[in-house]
């Protein structure tokens, strides 16, 4: 099947890609599909925020859609930046300054705990359905390897000790917050016999 996913994040169109492949399922970007206007996330929640941008596409295409929103949610700091992930260290969404932030505010910090939650909103055949994806961790000391995107070169998944940075990308599109909601979403559209 085909569907769109709106994201205009290139990086997260190439993880569902590699967490899709074999599935059957083809998806488009919202660049593929030339849609170009800025969807203001002025959600409160991960939930709102996915919702917002599925229900933009919904409206304006009539097509089916899903959409995510992610959050690193660090127990330190009760659960922020969360929703306010991708603007932590200021509008321009610079992943740098978002890491060099979140190393500052956990300096003198116990615990380093944290978790990646992603969001999914599905609008099929008009109706709407959410999934969400969890991968626990905690935040390392320094930023380490070059993979990934955002910040996974401070995220060191549970039961590993390297960041998604230094990690493979296969391990990361097995393990991650998005591969966990993408595989329910995967579930959710087979059972459907679409
Ligand atoms: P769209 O809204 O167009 O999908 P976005 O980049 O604005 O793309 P979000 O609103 O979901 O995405 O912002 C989440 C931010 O969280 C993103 O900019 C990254 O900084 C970070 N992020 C999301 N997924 C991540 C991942 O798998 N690893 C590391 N950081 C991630």
């Amino acid at each position: 099947m085909e569907i769109i996913f709106a994201t205009s994040n290139q990086n997260k169109v190439n993880e569902v890609n590699e967490i899709l492949s074999n599935t059957g399922i083809t998806i488009f970007s919202l660049s593929d599909i030339g849609y170009t206007d800025e969807i203001e996330e002025t959600g409160k929640t991960l939930e709102e925020n996915s919702e917002i941008k599925a229900s933009t596409l919904f409206k304006e295409r009539a097509v089916n859609v899903f959409s995510e929103d992610t959050g690193l949610e660090v127990d330190a700091l009760n659960g922020a930046p969360g929703v306010y992930t991708a603007r932590y260290g200021g509008p321009e969404k610079n992943a740098d300054q978002n890491m060099n932030k979140l190393l500052t505010a956990l300096q003198d910090k116990d615990t380093r705990k944290a978790r990646f939650r992603t969001s999914i909103c599905l609008i099929l055949n008009e109706k709407i359905h959410f999934f969400e994806g969890v991968l626990n961790g905690s935040i390392s000391h320094d930023k380490l390897g070059s993979g990934g995107f955002g910040y996974d070169p401070i995220f060191v998944p549970e039961g590993y000790d390297k960041t998604l940075g230094q990690l493979d990308a296969a391990i990361k599109s097995k393990i991650s917050h998005r591969a966990r909601a993408v595989e329910k979403l995967v579930a959710f559209l087979r059972s459907q016999k679409i």
